[in-house]
């Protein structure tokens, strides 16, 4: 096997700790980005010089196509998607050319010019939706709760609908959320980490503040450290057989224990008064408003409950999900209030 490795989504969380790794292993990177008015690349700014990087879209067939010629990769990670749940609700069509079509495009373009590339799919715990069986397993009935779940099912099936008629090496892995210090600003625990980051260094420094804004408190993930999950991929990348796994780490939190945790990183204590969308926090010691619940971040439909059994992937793949729910936590929050610091 060689060691030419195509990434899409290369610009985003996980594209970007895979892009690390593979250069760490001494592979020739190749990524494909999206034409942006502005830049999009800073999470993998310190190692743009030995990539090698393509204007593509995963809504664009002949981009791919072209491309995954042009590269011949011997592996490739579909990273790439529209991966917000809520906004899938306000572009479910969009959400679909890409994380549903766009995977088609990826599979087409392997089968045919280069039917030997092990290809990974990325594909998410999003698919258990209002979930059958606790905790999950590979094997859990899927019950989609939104458009971006419906349109990874395709992709899903698709994958193992190539894999079993073209004898090609395509793997779904299922990955329960991922989280670090490079998650979008928009996903939850990030919105928290920099939220409570920001609004600690406000009253820190007598300033006024906007507060933290957020919806559902009492859903609950299974959150793990998104390199943990980078690792299980290559490790997936290089087994004996294609075969589809879940990565989770058998912990599950809610999104008031999340806020729980980070703020021990912070000198605030909260006080939470009202009740579901009328609930807010105050900060003790200030006595200023910190968290607010608005509606407006609720969604049409929600996954209340995921925890993810990766006993399959730790057994086979001997793969380790080593971070944790606090040490996650730890991670996040000293990231973002050290970055708070640098801005000011
Ligand atoms: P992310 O940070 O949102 O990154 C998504 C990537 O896809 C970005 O590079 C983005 O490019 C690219 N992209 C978006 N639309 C595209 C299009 N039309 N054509 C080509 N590229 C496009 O997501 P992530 O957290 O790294 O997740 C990586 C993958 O794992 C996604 O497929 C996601 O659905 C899946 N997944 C994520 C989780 C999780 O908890 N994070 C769990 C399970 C599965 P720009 O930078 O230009 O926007
Ligand atoms: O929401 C609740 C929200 O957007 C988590 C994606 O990477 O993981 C991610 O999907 C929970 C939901 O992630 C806010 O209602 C409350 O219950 O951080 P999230 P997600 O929907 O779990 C899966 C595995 C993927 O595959 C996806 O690509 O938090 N919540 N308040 C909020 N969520 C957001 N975004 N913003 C809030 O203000």
């Amino acid at each position: 096997m060689g060691n030419r490795v195509l990434i899409t989504g290369i610009t985003g969380q996980l594209g970007s700790y895979l892009a690390e790794k593979f250069l760490e292993m001494n592979y020739e990177v190749h990524g494909i980005i999206r034409k942006s008015s502005s830049f999009n690349t800073e999470r993998i700014d310190h190692i743009f010089d030995k990539l090698n990087l393509y204007y593509g879209d995963l809504t664009d067939p002949l981009s791919i196509d072209d491309i995954v010629y042009r590269v011949q990769p011997n592996y490739l990670i579909n990273a790439g998607a529209q991966s917000q749940v809520h906004v899938s609700f306000s572009i479910p069509m969009y959400t679909s050319q890409v994380d549903a079509l766009g995977t088609l495009s990826v599979l087409e373009a392997v089968r045919k010019h280069t039917p030997k590339c092990r290809v990974i799919q990325m594909s998410t715990s999003e698919l258990f939706g209002k979930v059958q069986e606790i905790p999950q397993t590979e094997t859990t009935p899927m019950n989609c709760q939104s458009p971006y779940s419906v349109a990874k099912l395709y992709a899903y099936q698709m994958t193992k609908l190539y894999r079993e008629s073209y004898n090609m090496f395509l793997c779904n892995i299922i990955c329960f959320n991922m989280e670090s210090e490079r998650r979008g600003e928009t996903f939850v625990t990030r919105k928290i980490t920099l939220g409570l980051a920001r609004i600690n260094q406000d009253i820190e420094l007598g300033k006024e503040f906007e507060p933290l804004r957020l919806g559902n408190l009492n859903a609950k993930r299974d959150w793990g450290y998104c390199p943990n999950y980078a690792d299980g991929i290559i490790k997936l990348l290089h087994h004996h057989t294609a075969d589809d796994f879940i990565l989770a780490t058998g912990e599950t939190h809610s999104i008031r224990e999340f806020i729980d945790e980070a703020i021990k990183y912070t000198s605030l204590e909260l006080v939470w008064y009202g009740e579901g969308k009328d609930e807010y926090a105050v900060d003790k010691n200030s006595g200023k408003k910190v968290i607010v619940v608005d509606a407006k971040y609720y969604r049409p439909a929600e996954v209340d409950l995921l925890i993810g059994d990766a006993s399959k992937a730790i057994d086979i793949l001997k793969w380790e999900p080593s971070v944790k729910f606090s040490e996650l936590v730890r991670i996040m929050m000293n990231h973002d209030i050290a970055k708070k610091r640098i801005v000011i």
